[in-house]
């Protein structure tokens, strides 16, 4: 036996249980719900992908916008100046993005290392090769597994300052108590003078937020059924994908961009040696994507006790990267 791989074939293990445990609780609680942090598989990985790259889902667009076009002045806004430090990514994925200020940075001869954070291992190994093909000289130390693991996880390998990237608007797939308390959380584990920077989707005519997340191809659709595939293969399941229809709402009010999957009849679902009755067209709820007011930034900030540093917005107005500090004991 081959004792070097236990630890890894263990991990993958509890992470089978892990999301095993998560899908059983949430189809047996009301509403039926499912966790979108599963949808990254290989195939959700190219979906997204996919998402990304079509005209109606703006958000990509208007984040490149501002690291492609802004790029001095983001470093400006939370580069620590003369200062190793280490920038962190959560949720990385491809890293499309903060490239530019990657090599921005490695340009100017900066000492970081960048360490993305992905739950995905997948792309967190596809964005290793394409950073080691277009960047040779950035260091890199890729970190696969939950965010607050990880960060923890970071903190060990080095006490330098840290900047934390959690860009795209990741934090919309938080309602609005997970996002208080994440931000709490994350404040509570970083050190005085630690930054980061945080990619908020605005609110906007609803038409053009509605229109991101239901296009007309079915890839926003497919992204949302594949986790029942991925259900399907890892749990041993048995749901009948042409039974279940993608189904979004867009709450201008509330700005909870949210989507679901209707049952299309009356239907038992087998996971392993569980059984799960659905009835004609009751729901699974399967996303929040939240859209954010300046206003509802501001006390997100507030409650998680950052000082605000300073924000950079896309030319259009539709997205906004706010970069905050932690302030232990009012010092800065
Ligand atoms: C990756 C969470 C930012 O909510 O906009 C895209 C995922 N879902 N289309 C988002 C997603 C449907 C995306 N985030």
């Amino acid at each position: 036996m081959n004792l070097q791989l236990q630890p890894h074939s263990e991990v993958q293990k509890s992470h089978v249980n892990d999301f095993h445990r998560d899908v059983l609780k949430g189809l047996k609680s009301h509403p039926k719900k499912l966790s979108s942090k599963y949808f990254y598989d290989k195939a959700g990985d190219r979906l997204f992908q996919e998402i990304m790259a079509m005209p109606e889902y703006y958000l990509t667009q208007c984040e490149l916008d501002i690291f492609k076009n802004k790029t001095a002045d983001l470093a400006r806004l939370i580069i620590p100046e003369n200062e190793p430090f280490d920038l962190i990514e959560l949720g990385a994925g491809d890293a499309m993005k903060s490239t530019f200020l990657l090599k921005h940075l490695v340009e100017k001869g900066t000492q970081f290392t960048y360490m993305p954070i992905d739950i995905s291992g997948n792309i967190l190994s596809i964005l290793k090769e394409k950073l080691s093909r277009e960047l040779p000289d950035l260091e890199i130390q890729a970190l696969e597994g939950e965010y607050f693991e990880m960060l923890q996880k970071a903190a060990s390998l080095s006490a330098r300052r840290k900047v934390i990237l959690f860009l795209g608007s990741n934090i919309g797939n938080m309602d609005a108590g997970e996002a208080e308390s994440f931000c709490y959380s994350l404040n509570q584990n970083l050190a005085s003078g630690d930054r980061v920077l945080i990619g908020f989707d605005l609110k906007k005519n609803p038409h053009i937020i509605l229109n991101a997340y239901s296009d007309q191809n079915g890839i926003t659709a497919a992204f949302n059924l594949n986790l029942l595939t991925r259900i399907n293969r890892d749990l041993a399941a048995d749901f009948d994908l042409k039974q279940f229809q993608h189904y979004q709402t867009y709450d201008p009010v509330s700005g909870a961009c949210k989507s679901y999957l209707v049952s299309l009849k009356q239907q038992t679902v087998k996971i392993g040696n569980d059984s799960i009755l659905f009835e004609e067209n009751e729901l699974i709820d399967m996303e929040i994507s939240q859209k954010f007011s300046t206003e509802k930034i501001e006390e997100l900030r507030e409650k998680s006790g950052f000082k605000h540093l300073g924000e950079i917005k896309d030319s259009k107005n539709w997205f906004v990267d706010t970069a905050w500090q932690v302030n232990k004991d009012n010092q800065y």
